[in-house]
């Protein structure tokens, strides 16, 4: 039935380079979406989210909690990966399997062959909600991809430059979309525009964003 429609034009999953690096894999994760959905509900039941604060002292607007060896965390003191939720003083929720098998796919689908990420950050935007534009380099090995995962309401993302005053591309990010990010491109500034309201048959008024990395 789909193959009718597929030699039309593109279908997903498909994977387009948007530069040296970068891949965006439309719908890579759609058809997991259900599954991970429920690990997210059962890992934010654990650790709860929570909006942090960042060292220059504003609450970011995105609130977000982490899965895997590693949680990433923010206060007045810096940016940093901890080894447990400081509210519950308990180990991060372990990785599900799901996540692990799902990053290693996309990382393989775009040319990183064995990621194995020890650290997963799931961040909630409701509407409203927006991330600035910034770099990841709080990982020490920045030779590993980032894996980003895209469910429920869509962003457009922005990404720039290896410099801040580098001009800023927008990209549309919908339910399912898998970017991969390394190489050259690694710190690249990167940032979401104020997420629109909106209505998502599986995840809400909400998006929702797994970020797979590794950071130890
Ligand atoms: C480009 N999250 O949590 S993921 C973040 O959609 C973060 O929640 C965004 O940026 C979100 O730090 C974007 C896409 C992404 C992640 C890492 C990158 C893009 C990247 C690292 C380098 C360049
Ligand atoms: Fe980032």
């Amino acid at each position: 039935m789909s193959d009718l429609f597929a030699s039309a034009g593109q279908h997903e999953p498909w994977i387009e380079s948007l530069d040296a690096g970068v891949s965006l894999l439309h719908g890579f994760a759609k058809d997991n979406a259900a599954v991970l959905y429920q690990e997210i509900i059962a890992i934010s039941a654990r650790s709860t989210y929570r909006h942090l604060s960042t060292p220059g002292g504003y609450v970011m607007s995105v609130e977000t909690t982490s899965c895997g060896a590693r949680g990433w965390f923010s206060d007045q003191h810096g940016y940093r990966y901890v080894s447990r939720d400081p509210i519950s003083n308990a180990p991060w929720p372990v990785m599900p399997e799901s996540f692990l098998r799902l990053a290693g796919d996309a990382a393989k689908a775009a040319g990183f062959d064995q990621f194995v990420p020890d650290a997963c950050l799931i961040n909630r935007y409701l509407p409203g909600a927006k991330m600035s534009l910034h770099q990841d380099k709080n990982e020490r090995d920045y030779s590993a991809p980032i894996v980003s995962v895209s469910l429920g309401l869509p962003a457009t993302f922005m990404f720039g430059g290896n410099l801040r005053s580098d001009p800023v591309k927008h990209l549309d990010l919908l339910h399912g979309d898998v970017l991969v990010w390394g190489g050259v491109s690694r710190l690249r500034f990167h940032g979401v525009m104020p997420i629109a309201p909106g209505q998502h048959a599986l995840c809400g008024q909400q998006r929702i964003n797994l970020t797979f990395r590794l950071a130890g």
